[in-house]
């Protein structure tokens, strides 16, 4: 015996699907980065901004890569605030 499958439910699967797709990677250039512990700093500090899903850093690169419906300023003031000095890619 199978139900009818829940309209409510399916729409509400359908929704969430629709909001990973739009959220956004915002690349950032980083300066000041030499090792695996400046980005830890960094994306320890980035996470914590309200809205941000998920945190790419490289120091050999020096970029940083957020992704989430973020602040730019926010996700900046993040960067200084672990003692690096970032700018919008
Ligand atoms: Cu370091």
């Amino acid at each position: 015996m199978v139900g009818p499958v829940d309209p409510r439910l399916t729409t509400r699967v359908s929704r969430t699907q629709e909001e990973q797709t739009m959220s956004a990677t915002t690349q950032y250039q980083v300066t000041g980065m030499t090792c695996g512990h400046c980005e830890t700093s960094v994306r320890e500090e980035v996470s914590e901004v309200a809205g941000v899903q998920d945190v790419q850093v490289s120091h050999e690169t020096g970029t940083l890569a957020v992704t989430g419906d973020v602040d730019d300023a926010a996700v900046l003031a993040a960067v200084t605030e672990a003692g690096y000095s970032a700018t919008r890619a």
